[in-house]
């Protein structure tokens, strides 16, 4: 498998998840921009995603599949055993899909364009940092008594989760009135699979 990544964005959460499973990829930076770059190949990234952005995975069939969503999906489904995408129940699965989505709509796309453009402006930034915190008051009830996100196990929703607020700090959005989140900020940053994929992403 490949991942085609830029480092310290979205696609994070897929590399954590790889690596979680301990499964083989191949890593294939994108330098993001017009046009995006295949950095290795100095090729024009649109070729593979119309898109421009990532993640994107490519399987060893040379299948594509792109949305973060869809690939957690994926990933979590290669290794069920493995718990990482909760399913015991239809109703758990949907409750799995349910973070998932809210961490894509109300948290990921409230960051990523609002808080990585400065052409937008500072107005529309702070609109963006308030109606995160908002939406983050979610997240710091969900958390309360619980190991992670959705129960006592980690899952992809906290690879995602983790990916997305760690934008937290570069985007000037304090994290003060979440001690619950930044108590899972820690556990999760300290967790192998994470420190390996910031390692090879060279975060740290
Ligand atoms: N809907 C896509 C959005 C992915 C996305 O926003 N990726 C960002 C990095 S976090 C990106 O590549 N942005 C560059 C661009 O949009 O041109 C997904 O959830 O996978």
């Amino acid at each position: 498998m490949k991942l085609y990544f830029t480092p310290g964005t979205c696609s994070l959460a897929p590399h954590i998840v790889l690596r979680e499973l301990g499964l083989e990829v191949e890593l294939e930076r994108v330098r993001l921009g017009a046009p995006p770059v295949i950095a290795s190949a100095q090729a024009d990234y649109r070729r593979l995603n119309p898109n421009g952005y990532v993640p994107l995975l490519q399987l060893d069939d040379g299948s594509l599949l792109s949305e973060g969503v869809a690939i957690l999906q994926y990933l979590a489904d290669l290794q069920p055993e493995r718990g990482l995408l909760p399913a015991a129940t239809p109703l758990q699965r949907y409750e799995s899909m349910r973070w998932l989505v809210y961490i894509s709509s109300e948290l990921h796309k409230m960051f990523s364009p609002w808080l990585f453009h400065p052409e937008y402006g500072e107005q529309a930034a702070e609109v963006a940092r308030a109606r995160i915190a908002k939406r983050l008051e979610l997240v710091e009830h969900q958390l309360d008594g619980r190991g992670f996100l959705l129960g006592p196990a980690f899952t992809v929703a906290d690879a995602y989760l983790f990916a997305i607020v760690s934008w937290a700090k570069p985007c000037k959005l304090p994290l003060d009135a979440f001690p619950q989140l930044q108590a899972w900020l820690e556990r999760i940053g300290a967790r192998p699979s994470v420190l390996a994929a910031q390692q090879a992403e060279k975060l740290r």
